[in-house]
């Protein structure tokens, strides 16, 4: 019975990788300094893996920026825009095309990211041309492998597979299905896997999480001529084909038919496909079993898992069971014992929890009480583990009845809005009068590195709580100032007291657990701490108004108060796994209602809060899709429908395709919906064209997520995009997110350019 890890934190147990990457794009460090991090995150991170007793150690699994980046690099999927890039240094252009260039009279802007399936990781989307053409361009797999080799570790390198590499893209013109460009991938693929094999690799991943989705005929030929032609290829080459996020489903058959070695299932998502995945499992088939919970941070319960294997053990014999996290561990912190302060992450939340290096212990701890291997050590574990999770069950920091009493009395009425949205619209524009394509941003404006250090010496008793203050209150001033002279019309705080969209408002809400260094990758360069739900959720008192009414004494423009939305604080938080998600949401739902009531009744006329996790929340199978959508658009609906018609309530959205959910967009009845758009040049707009969206929308026109500088040119073209599907009416003007990533001289070009874009538009309808 084998261990097995499907991947690990690349960010390095203090972020190294994340300071080293933004040292490097600011000049400050040089190439050689940065490929000297990575290096160490990787061996580091070896290390602890085979320390643990991990037997298949993942390589490839590191990304200086993003794995299918990477995939890309290595088949030469580089857009023809940045040909002019190629000469220079790899690292530069693999850089390039996902932050843009602006330099030297060069200006390409950067690849499309978006939501990696239900998780809040970023990907970079792929871009395929009819007839493209592959060549095997990059050797980081072969590079990662051979180092790992010379520093005594032979590991099981990762690669997206070819057909979930492809499903991942976008077609960039019309007249082809990607699907059909395996064939000229797939050799690519093969010459990779032969420089594997000549360097001794023994095991390779292929992940293929599209298993775990609808798909459709075409695509399930192409899973089987994949494998097939690499079996044929390397006959003596162990393939362990990963799935995750959900159970095979539908796909069960195709994937127990497989010439592989090894086919990894998730059975935290998934539990109940086991039964079927052991009835048609082959002979020479071994089940990696994806046990522990690669997504939450809550300690695996022994007994339980137990069971299980030894369901799967009776069936297919110790040998042919490999033991696993569920997924990737890319989506937990790195270590829960860098926690070492009391009273952020008290001992008895502590000793619930279990991070990327304790989910290890736990895997191979479950090994050895499976085969009875260690065994008076993994039984005193498993002693340890029953008594940790009896002291959760039994605790009295976790319910409330109160809570539970109110979101047992919820009716449709409080989920729904007094008039519909032409009476409210005419009410708003009575209350705001606003000029037609009125301009507005997200709600962040730059937090620097000055605004961070403030609440890094706050925290340290460095700064006192008057002092700090002090110094946002004179941010927010100067922020006000420059939009009014920019010449904003819906002016923003800038959210300088926040450290993040979901931990400020967590950190405020009771039920809600904090880590000091529990970082987990979102973008590139970009971490979260997600905050961790332990209990029933109530706001002891208001979270956002202090700032929202300092700066709207400041101006006579108006202020949106800025709140984060109940899916998006579920999505973005590690949720407790001891009732349904949807009762948690609805307990963060009645939060967000107080505060937005609490917000008009203090004078605010509009008020945004931010669903950009609503997509990603989506369960990955379409069947699965009312029952969630029902329970999510309601908690929006719950926290917005409190006010009167008058005010006017906003929301934002944000990397994902919501084509497909248009209607219940609409049906969470915001007055305003702000969207990315832009790295996708307005494509979403079709979808919210072809529905006749009733209410009003702000397509982004300003990709915040790149330094590059968009003109005042660019984004009429857009405006006038979405012009020719959107009645002018509706239109909102507005950057694509929030602009709290990018610094000030930048945001404040750009910004200039968009209000002036917005006027230039105004001037056209005067004339017409
Ligand atoms: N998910 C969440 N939770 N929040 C989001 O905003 C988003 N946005 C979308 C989708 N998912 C999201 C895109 N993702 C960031 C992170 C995710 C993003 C976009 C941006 C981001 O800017 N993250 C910051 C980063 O990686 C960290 C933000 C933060 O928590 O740099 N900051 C803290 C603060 O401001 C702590 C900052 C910090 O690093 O207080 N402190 C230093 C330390 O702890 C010390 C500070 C100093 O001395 O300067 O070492
Ligand atoms: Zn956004």
């Amino acid at each position: 019975m084998l261990t097995n890890n499907l991947g690990y934190p690349r960010i390095g147990n203090q972020r190294e990788l994340k300071k080293a990457c933004e040292n490097y794009w600011a000049g400050k460090i040089t190439l050689e300094q940065l490929t000297d991090v990575s290096k160490q995150i990787k061996r580091t991170n070896w290390q602890l893996q085979k320390e643990t007793g991990i037997d298949l150690i993942p390589s490839n699994d590191f990304s200086l920026y993003d794995q299918a980046l990477d995939l890309s690099l290595m088949v030469g999927a580089i857009p023809p825009r940045y040909e002019s890039l190629k000469n220079g240094n790899p690292t530069d252009l693999y850089f390039a095309m996902v932050r843009g260039y602006q330099k030297d009279g060069k200006d390409v802007t950067a690849m499309e990211m978006t939501k990696w399936f239900d998780t809040n990781y970023h990907y970079i989307v792929p871009e395929f041309y009819k007839n493209q053409q592959f060549k095997f361009t990059s050797a980081k797999t072969v590079d990662e492998f051979k180092e790992a080799k010379e520093a005594g570790f032979i590991t099981k390198p990762v690669l997206i597979s070819p057909v979930s590499y492809l499903l991942l893209g976008k077609e960039k013109e019309d007249g082809f299905n990607r699907i059909e460009l395996l064939e000229n991938l797939l050799p690519v693929y093969i010459e990779i896997i032969e420089q594997l094999v000549a360097q001794g690799t023994e095991w390779i991943q292929f992940d293929e999480p599209f298993l775990s989705l609808d798909v459709a005929e075409d695509v399930k030929i192409a899973i089987t001529k994949t494998y097939s032609t690499i079996r044929d290829a390397f006959p003596d080459l162990k393939l362990l084909v990963a799935t995750y996020f959900d159970g095979l489903g539908n796909n069960t058959e195709l994937a127990a038919s497989l010439p592989i070695c090894a086919l990894h299932i998730d059975l935290v998502r998934g539990v109940d496909q086991l039964d079927e995945i052991l009835k048609l499992a082959p002979k020479n088939l071994s089940l990696s079993l994806g046990i522990v919970d690669g997504r939450n941070i809550w300690k695996n319960n022994y007994q339980a898992s137990l069971k299980i294997i030894d369901q799967a053990k009776q069936k297919l014999g110790k040998d042919r069971i490999i033991i696993s996290p569920s997924c990737s561990l890319l989506h937990v912190p790195c270590d829960l014992e860098n926690e070492t302060n009391d009273t952020t992450l008290t001992p008895e939340i502590k000793q619930w929890l279990a991070f990327a290096r304790q989910k290890l212990e736990e895997v191979t701890t479950l090994r050895d009480l499976a085969i009875s291997k260690n065994i008076t050590q993994a039984n005193n574990k498993l002693k340890a583990n029953i008594e940790a999770n009896e002291t959760r069950e039994q605790s009295t920091l976790i319910h409330n009845s109160a809570v539970k009493q109110r979101t047992a009395a919820i009716t449709e009425t409080d989920a729904t809005r007094n008039s519909v949205f032409s009476i409210r619209k005419k009410l708003q524009e009575a209350a705001l009068n606003l000029p037609s394509f009125p301009t507005t941003t997200i709600g962040s404006f730059p937090q620097t590195a000055e605004v961070r250090s403030w609440r890094a010496k706050l925290k340290k008793g460095d700064l006192t709580k008057k002092q700090y203050d002090e110094l946002l209150k004179k941010e927010t001033e100067e922020t006000i100032r420059f939009q009014e002279e920019a010449g904003l019309d819906v002016l923003v705080h800038g959210e300088f007291e926040r450290n993040d969209m979901v931990e400020y408002f967590g950190e405020q809400l009771s039920g809600f657990s904090f880590t000091k260094n529990g970082w987990v990758q979102s973008y590139g360069s970009r971490c979260v701490k997600p905050p961790v739900i332990y209990g029933d959720v109530s706001r002891p008192e208001p979270m956002t108004l202090y700032w929202t009414q300092y700066a709207q004494s400041l101006t006579n423009k108006p202020v949106k108060g800025m709140l984060t939305g109940p899916v998006t604080i579920l999505q973005w938080s590690f949720v407790r796994n001891d009732q349904p998600r949807y009762e948690t949401c609805t307990q963060i739902a009645l939060a967000i209602r107080d505060e937005v009531n609490d917000l008009e009744r203090a004078g605010v006329k509009i008020i945004q809060i931010d669903e950009p996790a609503i997509r990603e929340g989506l369960p990955l199978k379409k069947t699965d899709w009312a029952e969630y959508l029902n329970w999510a658009i309601r908690a929006f609906r719950i926290s917005a429908s409190g006010v009167s018609d008058s005010t006017q309530i906003h929301t934002h959205m944000c990397y994902s395709e919501f084509n497909d959910i248009i209607e219940d967009i609409a049906a969470m009845d915001a007055d305003v919906i702000t969207i990315e758009c832009s790295r996708s040049q307005m494509e979403l707009l079709e979808a919210f064209a072809d529905f006749k969206y009733p209410n009003d929308i702000g397509p982004g026109v300003y990709d915040i997520h790149s330094p590059r500088v968009p003109s005042k040119q660019e984004m009429i073209t857009l405006l006038e995009k979405a012009k020719a599907v959107i009645p002018s009416g509706q239109l909102w003007v507005n950057p694509d997110c929030g602009l709290k990533t990018r610094h000030w001289p930048e945001t404040k070009t750009a910004l200039k350019e968009m209000v002036d874009a917005a006027k230039a538009l105004r001037e056209i309808e005067v004339t017409v």
